[in-house]
């Protein structure tokens, strides 16, 4: 079981198990949250996130979290908004899914997620965190996790809340 937490801030500085990066392909680093887990974590993450080789968009991979007080960073790597009509939701979906499936591998029990791909990549707000929301609902009734959506701003914090009280009682 566990819960579902809609936690404002930064996520570089929560202690959970793991953080998720919402990445670009290329794994080695950027603006955004990415940036910012980057500047937190130090120089041993950028070195660790060299040797991976990259990611695809729609997966994930795992690293340590160096100087973050996190233990791990699952790095995946949203879609770019693009229209809707190029296959954004599922790779959206599967970012989560991917996420999720590499932190029960690591008997990860708390996690924390940025709201992927609503920043540079500009997914719109709502329909990004209805995907966010109802991908980790179905993913997590098979583990038992606590699962942090981080609302860095007011509307993401807003979309959140709102998506959640639909929700309430199906958590
Ligand atoms: N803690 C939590 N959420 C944050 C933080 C933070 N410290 N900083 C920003 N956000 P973005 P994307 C929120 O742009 O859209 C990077 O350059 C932010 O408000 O970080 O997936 C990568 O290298 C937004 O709601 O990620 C890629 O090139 C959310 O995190 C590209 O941007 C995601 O915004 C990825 O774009």
């Amino acid at each position: 079981m566990g819960s579902t937490l809609i936690t404002p801030g930064d996520i570089t500085t929560l202690a959970v198990d793991a953080i998720v990066n919402a990445a670009n392909e290329s794994l080695l680093g950027g603006g955004g949250v990415d940036g910012a887990i980057h500047r937190a974590a130090g120089p041993g993450l950028l070195a660790e996130c060299r040797t991976l080789g990259g990611c695809p968009t729609g997966q994930a991979r795992i690293t340590g979290g160096y100087d973050l007080p996190a233990r791990h960073v699952i790095h995946t790597v949203g879609p770019v908004w693009r229209g809707g009509a190029h296959g954004e939701a599922g790779l959206l979906a599967s970012c989560y899914r991917e996420s999720l499936r590499l932190a029960a591998a690591h008997g990860i029990t708390s996690i924390a997620f940025p709201a992927i791909s609503c920043g540079a990549y500009g997914y719109p707000l709502t329909e990004a965190v209805d995907i966010a929301v109802t991908t980790v609902c179905a993913e997590r009734s098979k583990v038992t996790l606590f699962v942090h959506f981080v609302a860095f701003d007011a509307d993401t914090l807003g979309a959140y809340q709102r998506r959640l009280a639909a929700d309430a009682g199906k958590m």
